[in-house]
């Protein structure tokens, strides 16, 4: 086995650097938000893991059920040598992927892409031990505001799964996908996973759960703040609001004051004023239509070749070339 590798282009400085001027510009703003990237510190990873496994969140399941009929052909449509994972939090669906590559017999490198570094030395150190004959790269970076070149390996296949794309503003999407077909050569390939556009009953209560798990996730962002910004936001008098915009087909997480407030963020020198029933938005997750994916691809210069759907047809897998 050889040693893994890991690069920093993202460091615990850059992160703080960028929480604080993201915070500043929100808070600031009308109506004000907050970015669904903060909301991933330990504890919040931890709520997102139980999220997963919750009755009302199908879509962890949609994916992998998707994933396990298709590595194959994944697999032996693509060729890949490298496979390239973006946002590589999800390690159960990495190994469907890599099996299916490693026993197609083209694979050689591993590059895993992620914003927090100790969870991807764990992510890298755990891969390497039991797919010892890979190469393993891991890269700390922050792919959401746009790749930098993905320099290694050749014959890749990039893979963006989870539904995490939804994050994205369309304008935000329209750059992430620009960029990772820059860093593509014509021929190499991508891997997307979203959620599609359902009744709207279901898709709140996914964001909605009965046990109120899905409301800690989003009060947690609150919890960040105080602590990395000294902020005193009261965190248990912010209400779990999960909307559907239907003119933008997604959903919407905010966080309603139950009463007027102020906070103080100490390390921004920020005091930011909120009145009663106020909302902050906290996340926004796209639901999609196969001609949107097919048309936001093909503007970015991708061909979609195939569309995978899991047996509810709730989720869909796309796979696209450059
Ligand atoms: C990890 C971004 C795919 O948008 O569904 C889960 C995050 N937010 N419940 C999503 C999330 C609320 C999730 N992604």
């Amino acid at each position: 086995m050889s040693e893994p590798e890991l690069i920093v282009r993202f460091t615990a400085e850059d992160a703080a650097r960028e929480l604080r001027a993201d915070v500043r510009e929100g808070l600031t703003e009308q109506p004000k938000w907050l970015s669904p990237k903060w909301f991933y510190d330990a504890a919040g990873s931890e709520l997102f893991e139980r999220i997963t496994t919750l009755p009302e969140y199908y879509q962890t399941r949609a994916e992998q059920q998707i994933l396990q009929r298709t590595a194959m052909d994944i697999a032996e449509i693509t060729g890949a040598a490298t496979l390239v994972e973006l946002g590589s939090g999800s390690s159960e669906k990495t190994r469907l992927l890599l099996d299916a590559l490693r026993k197609h017999g083209t694979l050689h490198r591993f590059v895993p892409l992620d914003v927090s570094g100790s969870a991807l030395r764990a992510a890298v150190d755990a891969i390497a031990l039991d797919y010892p004959e890979l190469l393993v790269r891991g890269v700390v970076d922050d792919f959401t505001s746009g790749l930098t070149a993905l320099d290694a390996g050749t014959d890749r296949l990039v893979a963006f799964l989870g539904g995490t794309i939804g994050n994205l503003l369309p304008a935000e999407r329209a750059g992430f996908f620009a960029s990772v077909r820059a860093a593509l050569r014509p021929g190499e390939w991508l891997l997307l996973g979203t959620d599609l556009v359902k009744d709207p009953e279901r898709l709140v209560r996914a964001y909605d759960d009965a046990s109120g798990v899905t409301a800690e996730f989003n009060r947690n962002v609150l919890r960040v703040l105080n602590r990395e910004l000294g902020a005193d936001f009261a965190v248990e008098e912010f209400g779990h609001v999960a909307l559907w915009n239907a003119e933008q087909e997604w959903i919407e997480m905010r966080l309603r004051a139950a009463r007027p407030m102020r906070v103080e963020l100490a390390e921004l020198a920020l005091t930011a004023e909120l009145a009663a029933g106020e909302e902050i938005r906290t996340e926004i997750s796209a639901k999609f239509r196969r001609e949107r994916v097919h048309d936001e691809l093909t503007a970015a210069g991708f061909d979609l070749r195939h569309w995978w759907l899991d047996d509810a047809g709730d989720f869909a897998l796309s796979l696209a070339v450059a």
